[in-house]
């Protein structure tokens, strides 16, 4: 080593005739416009310096580099912008060097696409995910992969947005060599030194051949085009990013970035960026509750599910998943062996499919104990009670688990909507009482609502947020009232609907509305799929606390009346061949929402596919406006996050606040009191939303720092 200089965040130091830069700006070496000009400066120095021979570009930490700083999109853009700092890179008249560890990702990647060689070590995850934001790779990713990896490999890259491993992005062509050792800079070295002594020259990626076979990459355009299409329904920058790679095939490389520049600027102006990146950052805040910062965790190394149902069942083979094992209670050996074979069902599935294979099954059952007494649950560090949702069940289970469960075990039920105060009150241990709220399938969906009672310890809270983490599921704080965050505005969500339909709209309409919007299913879908027969027993359940003011639309009774519950009676409101998931209209339903009408005295409107989601979106955002003033969810990310990741609520849009944000909540407030003049009671602005507008705020004000 001869020399060193340190700018902040990039710096420089000559090993013998290797520059080698190193970027190290934590977390994840983002690529801030202060790293951009160390870069382009350590370009410029190399080049002017003789006694440099070669550059190698490595980062410090974790992580190569992890893209381009998302916070700085949708702010004024600062010079050197990345494309002229990947230009600079490739122009280099000395060979330029990348070594990969950790992650290589969007704007990183392209960093190591300019240089002329790269290598990377065991563990580097390389990709360009840009996607997953609503963008396209803007610093010549579109130009520069389809050259080096041919334009099948490069469409499958950009479009899934997924990461390589090392060892797959050497078969691709994407590195050129793997590092023997973990020692991401010996490795460097060794390489570029091993280059120079070869005389291997500059090659620049711009001139790189891998698109020499046109007919080829035509081929995987058009089939990366239909698939687009049929796929991506409402996302903007994929078809963006086809265009991007066709213009590789057809345009010299030069008019090719210009066109890729363009495409990226429409894509960072559009609405799809900001909701993807709010929900890029949300989803990071949700994991970071009060009591994650005041409290430390409690130890949990084994995991007790009281419960075999599809909930039980889908529970278990969460955990299971995160590798703890499990004890099943179950009231008989009956009821136990089928919530033993629920599971295995579901590892059956998995290797049908080939996501897994038949030793993780093996593993995982081994992992598994049942038993019919509760006494088998006495050592267990947590139990999550999923039982039938009936306030004295609950409260029998709980009694059982204070019994038998050992002092600090943590005691959580599965509840969607009951108090959890009052299932705790029949414990001696209400502090150690939580609320893990699992959506269904529980092994897949991502959702875990977690629920804090008023007399729970925030260590007790703080495990919960662990336990997510270790069974990658995506957390959000929820206090305790009727459903939470989210079955509470799915229930205002279901009423808005419910009253179109009674005014005029049909279910269908509504449905496709919804879709159109960018849900997958419809409300009306998603009751025939669930089973009509959980809405109606909740309703009649609520009939005699339900409020007076309320308007009640009986439809779904009389359709539930006939015993069609959906798709699993093969009626709803739907009809359902045997067998099939998606159903079509009914003409019966037709008449009898006709005939539910007449005898409300409603003649129906008619209404247009925009106004019934203006209607629908306004009450969500006018409940979830409510759950956050009432400190139901802690901030409106939270809400955003919750319907995002367990309702279906189209990621691009950000979530219901964020688009609410986006509305502008003067006119959110606008329409809600245009609608309450219609039914005072139902469309009764938030009163958050009125002090937000006279304060000239949005719900982004509430979310702190993450915004
Ligand atoms: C791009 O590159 C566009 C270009 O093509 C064109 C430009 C012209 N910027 O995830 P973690 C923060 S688009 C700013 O918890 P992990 C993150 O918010 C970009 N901040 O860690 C968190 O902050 P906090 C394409 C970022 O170890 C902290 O870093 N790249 C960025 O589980 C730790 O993150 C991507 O989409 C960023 N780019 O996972 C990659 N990335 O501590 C996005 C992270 O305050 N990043 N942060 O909560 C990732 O996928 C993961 O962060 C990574 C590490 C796998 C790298």
């Amino acid at each position: 080593m001869t020399a060193s200089t340190q700018a902040s965040v990039v710096s420089r130091t000559l090993h013998g005739s290797v520059l080698v830069v190193t970027i190290d700006h934590p977390p994840v070496n983002a690529l801030s416009v202060d790293v951009r000009r160390g870069l382009a400066e350590a370009i410029e120095a190399a080049q002017s310096d003789a006694a440099v021979a070669a550059v190698l570009i490595v980062g410090a930490g974790r992580n190569f580099i992890a893209g381009a700083d998302i916070r700085e999109f949708g702010k004024p853009p600062l010079s050197p912008l990345l494309p002229a700092v990947c230009n600079s890179i490739e122009a280099c008249t000395k060979p330029v060097v990348a070594a990969i560890h950790g992650a290589a990702l969007g704007g990183g990647l392209e960093i190591a696409l300019a240089a002329h060689y790269r290598i990377a070590v065991r563990g580097a995850k390389l990709g360009l995910p840009e996607v997953q934001l609503g963008l396209l790779p803007g610093a010549g990713g579109t130009q520069r992969a389809p050259r080096l990896i041919g334009a099948a490999h490069a469409l499958d890259l950009m479009l899934s947005g997924r990461h390589v491993r090392a060892e797959e992005a050497l078969a691709m062509g994407l590195v050129d060599r793997l590092g023997a050792t973990d020692d991401v800079l010996g490795e460097g070295l060794a390489y570029t030194r091993e280059l120079l002594a070869a005389k291997a020259g500059v090659r620049p990626t711009r001139a790189a051949t891998a698109l020499a076979d046109l007919q080829a990459g035509r081929a995987a355009v058009e089939a990366a085009r239909k698939e687009t299409a049929a796929r991506t329904r409402g996302l903007f920058s994929p078809m963006k990013i086809v265009q991007a790679v066709e213009a590789a095939l057809t345009l010299p490389f030069d008019e090719g970035l210009a066109l890729e520049r363009q495409l990226f600027v429409e894509c960072l102006e559009s609405p799809q960026r900001a909701g993807l990146i709010h929900a890029f950052f949300a989803e990071r805040e949700v994991a970071k509750a009060p009591e994650t910062k005041a409290a430390s965790a409690r130890a949990v190394a084994s995991v007790g599910i009281v419960g075999g149902g599809t909930m039980g069942a889908g529970i278990a083979v969460a955990v299971l998943d995160a590798g703890l094992p499990i004890t099943m209670i179950e009231r008989d050996e009956a009821a136990l062996e089928r919530g033993r074979a629920h599971i295995e069902r579901v590892y059956d599935g998995l290797l049908a499919k080939g996501r897994i294979q038949a030793e993780v099954k093996d593993a995982a059952l081994a992992r598994f104990t049942g038993s019919t007494s509760y006494d088998a649950l006495a050592n267990v560090d947590l139990v999550i009670e999923a039982v039938f949702e009936d306030m004295a069940v609950k409260k029998a289970v709980f009694s059982e688990l204070d019994r038998v469960c050992k002092p600090g075990a943590i005691l959580a039920t599965n509840t969607s909507y009951l108090d959890i105060d009052e299932i705790a009150g029949v414990t001696s241990r209400p502090f150690d009482v939580v609320g893990l709220h699992f959506f269904s399938p529980a092994n897949i969906m991502k959702l875990l609502e977690i629920v804090v009672p008023a007399r729970v310890s925030a260590d007790v809270v703080a495990t919960a947020f662990e336990l997510a983490k270790q069974l990658r599921k995506v957390p959000v704080r929820a206090g305790v009232c009727d459903g939470f965050i989210g079955n509470r505005l799915l229930a205002v969500y279901r009423t808005a609907a419910d009253y179109l339909m009674e005014d005029g709209a049909s279910p269908y309409q509504i449905d496709r509305a919804m879709r159109e919007f960018g849900y997958p299913m419809g409300p009306y879908q998603v009751v025939d799929l669930a089973g009509g027969d959980i809405g109606w027993a909740a309703r009649k359940r609520r009939a005699p606390t339900r409020d007076t003011r309320m308007r009640y639309v009986e439809i779904a009774d009389r359709l539930c009346e006939r015993g069609w519950f959906g798709q699993k009676t093969g009626r709803g409101f739907y009809r359902y061949e045997p067998g099939a998931r998606t159903g079509t209209p009914d003409p019966e339903v037709e008449a009898i929402i006709d005939s539910e009408r007449a005898r409300a005295g409603i003649s129906p409107r008619s209404f247009t596919d925009e106004e019934i989601v203006r209607r629908l979106m306004c009450a969500v955002i006018n409940e979830a406006a409510n759950v956050v003033r009432e400190g139901i969810a802690l901030r409106p990310l939270d809400v955003d996050i919750a319907l995002v990741y367990g309702y279906g609520f189209p990621r691009y849009r950000g979530g219901p606040m964020k688009y609410a944000d986006m509305l502008g909540l003067p006119n959110v407030l606008a329409e809600l009191t245009r609608l309450s003049q219609e039914d005072a009671f139902f469309w009764r602005p938030s009163p958050l939303i009125v002090e937000l507008v006279e304060r000239g705020a949005d719900f982004a004000s509430l979310n702190g720092a993450a915004s």
